[in-house]
């Protein structure tokens, strides 16, 4: 196996004793960069007034860290910016937050040309190089400027939108021709593949590839050829470390956090929502939809609790604290005009749950309620239904539009923006038999089980491995 470069915006790093992040993607990476040795590199975090000084190195078992300080314009322009502003509510399809400006867009390709910069002299003949998410579209075509041959694969982490969405940004030319200066394009979903491939063929610039095998056998996968380059396109799933996870959640069930919970919730049924508190979440729609539910069943008051975690991010976006205000006010008036003395019936808690009490929680909740508008997969989902009691599993609602929804069939399917359906579907699910539920939970957790993270991050790497070995000899990497 060839040595790996995995570049992403920020490099979850081991702490001092090297014990890694909690999350199951910074695990799957780290172990498979562990087995041949690698870079990971990326932002420090680290930003100020001067231009970015030196690459700072740090070395754990055989990875090296490399980490590049930005300015604080670059982050203004390039994450806060354009990559935060723009791309990520296109891409969620919310045309109407995108706030698109030249200055932000030269920051976002100034800095990739920056990470390119400080590639390059790290980048060995043989070396294979995984670049993640939506900040760093344009970073193989820069590598490819500067004379890189090597396999360059690309994971999106978040949906790839219809081309009507893509479209209404400017430079969406430039985005969409950037992914073609990559091997292998990984999707989350078949719907994500297929809009990018419609994106192509809409813009006249390419489409599948004919008679070119294909390079792996993922749920769905093309060969394409756009911009005079054949590559390869694929979905493939992301999932969470399961049998890890099922295990954390058995055992926090005895922490005294989790505990204290369940004696507050004095016998009364638990429903969960847990996400960063941003718009693609649905956090306001979900409110609603239990407004809704305890205004169809009014037996129902007194007897259920919606706790809502969904901690800051992002705060330096506008549109994130608008919503954050949103949050707050529509928690409180439903408390306040549906609550009793002795009944609340929304916890909400703007702070992050640490990851042991998180999984404990979810094993709790009668319900998992997942509802965002949009998301290229959704992991919180995952997480709850492996935190189930096999012998008792409690029930997922989950929205139609989440990535996760195309594996997880066992899930009671909603549409956000229905408040009406999605408290329909709170209440069979608070009403489902045993049976039923054990038989989806069985359905879910045999699926995580075989798509868990680490077999994602090995399938993207086998596929990526060979993703030039079937495509046409034209190839060219200029
Ligand atoms: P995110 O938008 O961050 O990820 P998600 O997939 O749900 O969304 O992952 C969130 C992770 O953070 C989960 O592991 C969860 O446990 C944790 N988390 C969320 N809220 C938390 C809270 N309140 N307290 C503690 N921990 C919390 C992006 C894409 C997703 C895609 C992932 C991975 O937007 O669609 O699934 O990347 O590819």
């Amino acid at each position: 196996m060839s040595r790996m470069i995995v570049v992403s915006n920020r490099v979850p790093l081991p702490d001092k004793d090297g014990k890694l992040p909690a999350g199951g993607l910074a695990v799957a990476v780290h172990a498979a960069l562990q087995e041949e040795g690698g870079i990971w590199f990326g932002w420090s975090g680290q930003s100020g007034e001067e231009e970015p000084g030196p690459v700072h190195r740090r070395s754990h078992g055989a990875i090296d860290y490399v980490l590049t300080d930005l300015s604080s314009r670059d982050v203004d322009e390039y994450y806060s910016g354009f990559a935060n502003r723009v791309l990520w509510p296109l891409f969620h399809c919310r045309i109407d937050l995108a706030e698109y400006s030249r200055r932000d867009k030269d920051g976002y390709f100034r800095v990739n040309r920056l990470f390119a910069d400080r590639l390059m002299p790290l980048i060995e003949p043989d070396d294979i190089i995984w670049v993640h998410d939506y900040h760093l579209i344009p970073l193989a075509a820069e590598l490819r400027r500067r004379g890189v041959k090597n396999r360059i694969g690309f994971f999106l982490h978040i949906p790839w939108p219809p081309a009507d969405i893509l479209f209404a940004m400017p430079i969406y030319d430039q985005i969409l021709k950037g992914l073609s200066s990559y091997d292998l394009v990984g999707f989350q979903t078949d719907h994500d593949l297929d809009n990018y491939i419609s994106c192509l063929i809409r813009e006249g610039v390419g489409g599948r590839a004919p008679n070119t095998p294909l390079a792996e056998a993922a749920p769905a996968a093309a060969a394409l050829r756009a911009y005079g380059r054949t590559f390869q396109a694929a979905t493939f799933p992301i999932g969470i470390e399961t049998a890890e996870f099922a295990r954390l959640a058995a055992q926090s069930e005895e922490m005294d956090e989790v505990q204290d919970v369940r004696r507050s919730m004095n016998g009364r049924d638990l429903i969960i929502g847990v996400d960063r508190l941003d718009y693609s979440k649905g956090i306001p729609e979900r409110i609603l939809a239990f407004e809704r539910f305890l205004e169809l069943n009014p037996d129902r008051s007194g007897h259920v609790t919606l706790l809502q975690i969904a901690p800051s991010s992002r705060s330096e976006v506008p549109e994130y604290r608008d919503m954050q205000a949103t949050v707050e006010s529509l928690a409180g008036r439903v408390n306040g005009t549906m609550g009793r003395i002795d009944w609340t019936p929304i916890r909400y808690i703007n702070q992050g749950v640490a990851r042991e009490a998180l999984a404990g929680l979810y094993r709790q909740a009668r319900v998992g309620l997942v509802t965002p508008l949009r998301d290229g997969m959704n992991l919180v989902a995952k997480e709850y239904v492996a935190a189930q009691d096999p012998d008792d599993p409690g029930v997922l609602v989950l929205s139609r539009f989440a990535g996760a929804a195309r594996g997880l069939r066992g899930a009671v399917l909603c549409n956000p923006h229905d408040s009406e359906q999605t408290a329909r579907a709170m209440e069979w699910a608070l009403t489902m038999t045993l049976e039923e539920r054990r038989s989806r939970w069985r359905d879910m957790m045999d699926y995580l089980l075989e798509h868990d993270i680490g077999s994602w991050c090995r399938s993207y790497l086998a596929a990526l491995s060979h993703s030039r070995d079937h495509a046409a000899p034209s190839q060219s990497d200029t």
